[in-house]
């Protein structure tokens, strides 16, 4: 019986050793240790033993029993830090290792400079307005005293809309200056910016540009006005107090008189950029504002001129090509 009990034990622990996961450590127990296990057998036939051989061979089973209870839980623990250990091989990370950082991106110089022309205007009290790039003829034309036939039309050459009557690409931001007045009453101080369209293309001329428009309408406004809110803007945006503007006369249907603007350029001469005037009459009354009360000014540059200036950039096309070795300069 001894030597059954210390052949069981032996089994028993080779088979121990061989399992691989906890479930087959639980299956060895049950098939040793279980209630139909191979020790209850000895422990069964113990009844046919003498009294003293019950004692020695019932206590030798126990202490066995103990033992190999104590080699399945130490085989279960085995295991455990086995997979642990696996996990810990196959799945480390090097911490010291530098990481591959995402490369970043920043706003196109035409943005970033709508953004300082936003702020520049804002303290100086005028207010954003947003505008609709395909516009109506109304808006575009019409309200601002340029109609049907007027030879005006032809100074911007236009991208009409295909099955679309009397809608076209805007082809200047002043569309908004009726958008806001129609629903507006005076006085008011906007501007508005964003991309204009016209059949135009070389270095100097895109056709998709951007305009910054400015309007301000109330009773005793002026040219001085005018005159001081772009010497002001202009001088902010060379970063530079000594730029000077000038006005030469021109014609826009929609103000009188009308104005070509100039400004002394950071690297020498005079440089054209928008066109102004004082705000037609005409134009007032299209929009209900009278224009025995109020006067007021208006003014349209060109966005992309003003960077060109400001960079010394020779070809407007650059800036639209999004060539990296262009942008990331700015
Ligand atoms: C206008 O568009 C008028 N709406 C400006 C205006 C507003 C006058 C309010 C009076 C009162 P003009 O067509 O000149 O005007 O264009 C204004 C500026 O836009 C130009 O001085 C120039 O800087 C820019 N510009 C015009 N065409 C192009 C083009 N194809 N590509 C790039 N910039 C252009």
């Amino acid at each position: 019986m001894l030597k059954k009990i210390e052949t069981l034990s032996a089994e028993m622990l080779a088979e121990l050793k061989k399992a691989t996961s906890e479930a087959e450590v639980k299956e060895v127990e049950i098939k040793y240790l279980g209630r139909k296990g191979a020790f209850n057998d000895i422990m069964k036939a113990l009844s046919s033993l003498s009294d003293e051989e019950k004692r020695t061979v019932g206590k030798e089973a126990n202490i066995t029993k103990g033992k190999l209870e104590g080699a399945v839980n130490k085989r279960i623990e085995e295991l455990e830090t086995e997979k642990l250990g696996k996990i810990a091989d196959e799945e480390w990370m090097d911490m010291t290792v530098s990481g591959i950082k995402p490369e970043r991106g920043h706003r196109h110089l035409i943005s970033s400079f709508i953004e300082d022309l936003e702020r520049i205007f804002a303290k100086m009290g005028f207010a954003y307005v947003d505008g609709k790039e395909i516009e109506e003829e109304h808006y575009n034309f019409n309200q601002l005293n340029i109609p049907d036939d007027h030879p005006a039309r032809d100074m911007q050459d236009t991208f009409w809309l295909k099955d679309l009557p009397g809608k076209l690409l805007r082809t200047h931001t002043s569309a908004n200056q009726i958008h806001h007045m129609e629903k507006n009453d005076p006085p008011t101080r906007i501007i508005s910016m964003g991309k204009v369209y016209r059949k135009d293309s070389d270095a100097t001329h895109s056709p998709m540009f951007h305009q910054v428009e400015g309007l301000m309408v109330g009773e005793h406004i002026s040219m001085a006005n005018l005159k001081a809110t772009l010497t002001h803007m202009l001088r902010q945006v060379f970063e530079d107090d000594s730029i000077k503007v000038r006005f030469r006369v021109s014609y826009f249907p929609f103000v009188e008189p009308g104005l070509e603007v100039d400004c002394t350029s950071p690297r020498g001469g005079w440089l054209e950029i928008g066109g102004a005037g004082m705000v037609h009459p005409n134009v007032l009354e299209n929009v209900g504002y009278d224009p025995n009360k109020y006067t007021g000014f208006a003014f349209g540059m060109g966005i992309d001129r003003m960077i060109m200036i400001k960079h010394g950039i020779k070809d407007l096309r650059l800036f639209f090509e999004n060539d990296l070795r262009f942008i990331e300069q700015f």
